[in-house]
């Protein structure tokens, strides 16, 4: 198995960026429960985001969602969150919450709401261009209700003009994540349901677009590590939104409903060299913590998921080929589970002491008083755009 001396320097290169929606209220279509202390602006979440980055030391960016997070002068928000210790990372697209949207953004059947739609998109990269972002990423709530409400095969056309007129503004060390989701708020079909619709679109457009795979966004059962690991083969994968579900698009903690998928992803991951930023796949968080303390939840992610990668990591990859090659059914499967097995937490707290850290993120962000200081200080936080 390999040693400590094997999977901490690339643990300690891991990096996990986070959402500033999951640091706002949330909620359900039924009721969104506010918070005490939750951030008034995109400033403040950037704020929030920095505590976990200040406890974990392996999330120094952070995701914004436009125009959620739209503010007068974006130089600025870089400026503050340089400032608090982090960065802006990806910039995501939102084309859902307008009326002129209801019967899709990029794939609607009027060219007017598919120029606003692609303009938005434009103007998200002009945000890139003012943050020093490098990633924009495209989810599109376009799809049917009804069968024959709109052409399946015209909305594919209509869908890849808009993609490859977003694809050539883009810089050169600018890149397209391009996220699918099988169903909501479509029921009937979505436009981009599948990885192999994203894959598609992906390779038409060329090596500046890849797919993200969003854990909460299969059908139940599906086995998301092949998914993974053929986007991988194909040089394809470009970022994650991790999250867990028990049905549908939770969006609950990353880790949280089966570590064991986690893990499964992760050896994946891990396999093909992929676990530290140079092995060019992003890991974000796409959460949501309705109920729960949210700065808290975000850091339990983190941990979750730096346990599924130390495991991922711990896999003697040299005895698991060997086993394969013998057609050692069991023993292959053994020596992955020793490693899913093995109690990582020592190790991880090794990590961060070593870096200068609290061993226990958790206890330290408690003890350290913020959540009293922005509870006292923050009055009428705003909601996260979910459920607002
Ligand atoms: C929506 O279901 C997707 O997961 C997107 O990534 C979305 O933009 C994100 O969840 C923000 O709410
Ligand atoms: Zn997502
Ligand atoms: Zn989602």
């Amino acid at each position: 198995m390999p040693g400590e001396k094997d999977v901490l320097p690339v643990l300690r290169e891991q990096r996990i960026e986070l959402p500033s929606w999951a640091f706002g209220n949330s909620g359900t279509r039924f009721k969104v429960f506010a918070q005490a202390g939750v951030p008034r602006d995109p400033f403040e979440k950037i704020a929030d985001a920095a505590q976990v980055h200040r406890f974990t030391g392996v999330t120094p960016t952070v995701s914004l969602h436009i125009p959620w997070d739209a503010v007068d002068d974006y130089g600025k928000l870089a400026e503050h969150a340089a400032e608090q210790g982090v960065s802006i990372g990806v910039i995501n697209s939102n084309t859902f919450q307008d009326d002129d949207y209801r019967l899709g953004s990029v794939c609607h059947p009027d060219p007017r709401v598919r120029r606003k739609a692609i303009d938005h998109l434009l103007s998200c990269v002009d945000v890139m261009d003012a943050t020093g972002s490098a990633h924009l990423k495209l989810w599109f709530a376009d799809g049917l209700n009804y069968p024959g409400q709109d052409d399946l095969r015209a909305r594919q056309d209509r869908l890849a003009d808009a993609l490859g007129e977003v694809y050539r503004r883009l810089g050169p060390d600018q890149r397209m994540l391009v996220e699918y989701k099988l169903f909501e708020p479509a029921f009937y079909a979505t436009d981009i349901p599948d990885w192999g619709t994203a894959y598609a679109h992906c390779r038409m457009l060329g090596d500046k677009a890849s797919v993200v795979v969003d854990t909460g966004h299969h059908a139940a059962h599906t086995n998301i590590e092949f998914i993974v690991a053929f986007l991988l083969w194909e040089q394809k994968l470009g970022a994650f939104d991790l999250n867990s579900r028990f049905y549908a698009d939770d969006d609950l903690m990353a880790g949280a409903a089966d570590p064991f998928q986690l893990f499964r992803i992760m050896h994946e991951i891990a396999g093909a060299g992929a676990v530290t930023p140079d092995g060019g796949v992003l890991f974000m968080l796409d959460q949501c913590h309705n109920i729960e303390p949210k700065i808290q939840a975000e850091i339990r992610s983190v941990l979750n998921v730096q346990e599924a990668t130390a495991k991922a990591l711990l896999v003697d990859r040299e005895a698991l080929r060997q086993a394969q090659s013998e057609g050692d059914v069991l023993g292959a499967n053994a020596i992955l589970m020793d490693a899913y097995n093995t109690d990582v937490r020592p190790l991880l707290a090794r990590l961060r002491i070593e870096t200068g850290l609290d061993p226990d993120p958790i206890a330290a962000y408690r003890r350290s008083g913020y959540l009293e200081k922005i509870v006292a200080e923050r009055v009428g936080g705003s909601a996260a755009g979910w459920g607002a």
